[in-house]
């Protein structure tokens, strides 16, 4: 039976249009999807067992967009943009440059997961050691000058970084090796409880710590590299 919603989607690929009750139709779909039941779910919030910060522990929903329509984002600059016909938010322009997209001031959100999926196509030639990047920001502050943290893939270097930005200044607060290829759909999950984060892209994990920022929004940035992301969810850790 087909997936209620295009979030379980993020088992197989699901570049497309989201679902409606029924299997993906969308043009970027590669393989068979939707084939199977969702997967487990124990405390039913709709974040899958396997990716849930707490499986038995509803984590209430802060935000749910499948980027069929412009919302309330707000980008840094034109080459970020969310294109509702394919459900993406996107950057489809290599350029040397830090791309940014948030939904503006969260002040009240401290501790939260965001669960997206991600696929980064190509990387530029900058050799600024934050170039390269693709990912979400989280704990949101400011993105000018930015101030938040960055759970992202670095595809010039093959690695999942976590990192705290706070002007021009960046703290890598933890990063590990990715062997992800261009264009590959990658799940994405960013928990943030008190002062420890756990960055997980296409199953590399991380886990830094930081006191920068206690609490913000969420989004997401690029710097020298295209990407896309299919949609963004966040779910609230109760204290
Ligand atoms: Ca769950
Ligand atoms: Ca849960």
């Amino acid at each position: 039976m087909a997936d209620a919603s295009p979030m379980n989607d993020a088992a197989t690929v699901d570049a497309g249009l989201p679902d409606a009750g029924s299997p993906d139709t969308g043009p970027e779909d590669t393989g068979p999807v939707d084939t199977g039941p969702p997967p487990p779910d124990q405390d039913r919030d709709g974040i899958p067992d396997d990716e849930d910060p707490e499986p038995q522990r509803v984590n209430p929903p802060l935000l749910n967009d499948p980027f069929n329509e412009n919302g309330d984002w707000i980008f840094s600059s034109v080459s970020m943009e969310i294109d509702q016909a394919q459900g993406v938010l996107t950057v489809d322009a290599i350029e040397p440059f830090e791309r940014e997209g948030w939904i503006g001031p969260r002040g009240a959100w401290a501790d939260y997961f965001i669960r997206s999926l991600i696929r980064v196509d190509e990387v530029g030639t900058s050799d600024d050691a934050r170039s390269g990047h693709a990912g979400v920001i989280a704990r949101v502050v400011q993105v000018t000058p930015s101030r938040y943290l960055t759970c992202g893939i670095d595809l010039k270097l093959g690695r999942v970084v976590l990192a705290a930005h706070e002007g021009t200044s960046r703290t890598v607060l933890a990063e590990a090796p990715s062997s992800a290829a261009p264009g590959t759909w990658l799940k994405l999950g960013f928990t943030a409880l008190r002062n420890a984060f756990i960055c997980e892209i296409g199953g590399v994990r991380v886990e830094g710590a930081s006191a920068l920022f206690d609490a913000g929004s969420v989004g997401f940035r690029s710097y020298d590299a295209t990407f896309a992301a299919d949609w963004i969810e966040v779910y609230e850790i109760l204290p």
